[in-house]
């Protein structure tokens, strides 16, 4: 078979600009707000049915002297991150830029001050891209209605009054803040909206009608034609979301292919978790980024930074073994997508594919004893082999009656290739 015969599978277009999204494939999460100082998980004053009058101690003593986000964006920089996605408001409903349409900004807390200009700034001079996570629900919008995600689901005093909320206030909030949030930051390369409530037995649900998706949709696309927004308005359009699992195949809607990001934290909780102890090590969060860009998607790692303002040393440690691994790997990544369906893939390894440059890329996670064997139509197609992380050759044996390469590995496994990479020039 040619080359060029082969099946690459490409997404289906969508109406923003998607093409650097699939190119860069790796950004950073970050979740900050309030939450920052309790300390057990953005979703505290839901999973504590906290009232608001409570959880306002957190915005009194809001004020994290040590946040210097050039810090953070040096460590995304160097983690290979290609842009960032900062919680402008989560649905605690705290805003991190000072707002025309609330009080309740960081600007009115202790610390007194604008945390997301400077963040923006920082990560910009450093070439990341921008993007807005921003939540549709908001447990502090005097509006907003109780619905089952709500901390006050199960007050009876709280419900009796969403008689006199109107939710239609809160939408225009919403729509509000949102153009806001786009003109002043202009351009922001990515909107994450987060999320639609389902309705259950005794709340209706909040969803594309709620919020008025379309018509917002229409506003977001006329101040930023070319953005990217997710899926979570209940109306899909660039990217589609799938969280804290890993799917096992290119994510399809209805039978087809489309752009998706898997968002995954490093621990288990978004926002800043004290005494949280799954995280992750290294070596999983690499196969994680692997295994997303072996299925054409992108991988969108989180960072909770502390009441402080900084990533803990936990997040720190994790970002910085990427980044040595991103360090000499990054080719297998940027720009590379899912290989050829017709290149069966060896035990225990990955393929990565860059379309433009015709370079396959074999991952192994697991360094085989002796020699690896490729099978089948890709021997056809190998022109040079070297070991990604100092280009070094990998001389190999060709069977051509077979369909066979064998190639010899060393006994050990070569230094600073943690997972290992061969660079298969085709042709
Ligand atoms: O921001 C991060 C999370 O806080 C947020 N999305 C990421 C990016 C998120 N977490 N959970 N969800 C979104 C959806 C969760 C819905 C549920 Fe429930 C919460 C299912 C069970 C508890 C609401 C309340 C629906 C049923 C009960």
């Amino acid at each position: 078979m040619r080359l060029e015969d082969l099946t690459v599978i490409k997404a289906a277009p969508t109406p923003g600009d998607t093409k650097w999204f699939q190119h860069d494939r790796f950004g950073m999460f970050i979740h900050w707000g309030l939450y920052a100082l309790p300390a057990r998980h953005e979703w505290v004053k839901n999973h504590e049915r906290i009232p608001t009058e409570v959880y306002d101690k957190y915005f009194r003593h809001f004020d994290p002297d040590l946040y210097d986000p050039e810090l953070w964006a040096k460590a995304a920089d160097e983690a290979g991150m290609k842009y960032f996605v900062i919680t402008t408001k989560h649905h605690e409903g705290f805003c991190l830029w000072d707002s025309a349409y609330t009080d309740y900004k960081s600007t009115n807390t202790p610390y007194g001050k604008d945390i997301l200009t400077p963040m923006v700034d920082a990560f910009r001079a450093r070439g990341l891209r921008t993007g807005f996570y921003h939540s549709l629900l908001d447990w502090h919008h005097p509006d907003y209605t109780v619905d089952a995600c709500h901390p006050m689901r199960d007050n009876a005093d709280y419900i009796a009054q969403d008689a006199g909320r109107d939710i239609t206030k809160y939408v225009d909030y919403l729509h509000n803040q949102t153009e806001e949030l786009l003109k002043k930051y202009d351009p922001v390369d990515i909107i994450w909206f987060d999320f639609s409530v389902g309705p259950n037995a005794k709340f209706a649900g909040k969803g594309k009608e709620t919020w008025r998706s379309e018509e917002l949709l229409e506003k977001i696309r006329k101040i930023a034609p070319n953005i990217i927004i997710d899926d979570r308005l209940q109306i899909d359009q660039d990217v589609k979301t799938p969280e804290q699992y890993m799917p096992d195949g290119w994510v399809k809607v209805n039978g087809v292919p489309v752009v998706w990001e898997g968002c995954h934290t490093f621990s288990g909780s978004w926002g800043y978790y004290r005494d949280e102890e799954t995280w992750k090590s290294v070596d999983q969060l690499l196969k994680m980024l692997i295994d997303s860009v072996s299925m054409g998607g992108n991988l969108l790692l989180n960072v909770g930074p502390t009441g402080r303002g900084e990533f803990d040393e936990r997040a720190y440690d994790r970002l910085r073994g990427m980044g040595q691994w991103m360090k000499r790997h990054s080719r297998s990544i940027y720009g590379c997508t899912q290989a050829p369906l017709e290149f069966e893939c060896p035990r225990d390894c990955r393929y990565t594919y860059n379309p433009d440059k015709q370079r396959l890329y074999l991952h192994m996670y697991n360094w085989n004893f002796g020699k690896i064997k490729l099978t089948g139509e890709v021997c056809e197609h190998v022109e040079y082999i070297q070991l990604l992380s100092d280009a070094s050759e990998m001389r190999y044996s060709y069977y051509p009656e077979q369909q066979v390469i064998d190639i010899p590995l060393p006994v050990k496994k070569p230094l600073g290739a943690d997972i290992p990479v061969l660079e298969i020039f085709l042709k």
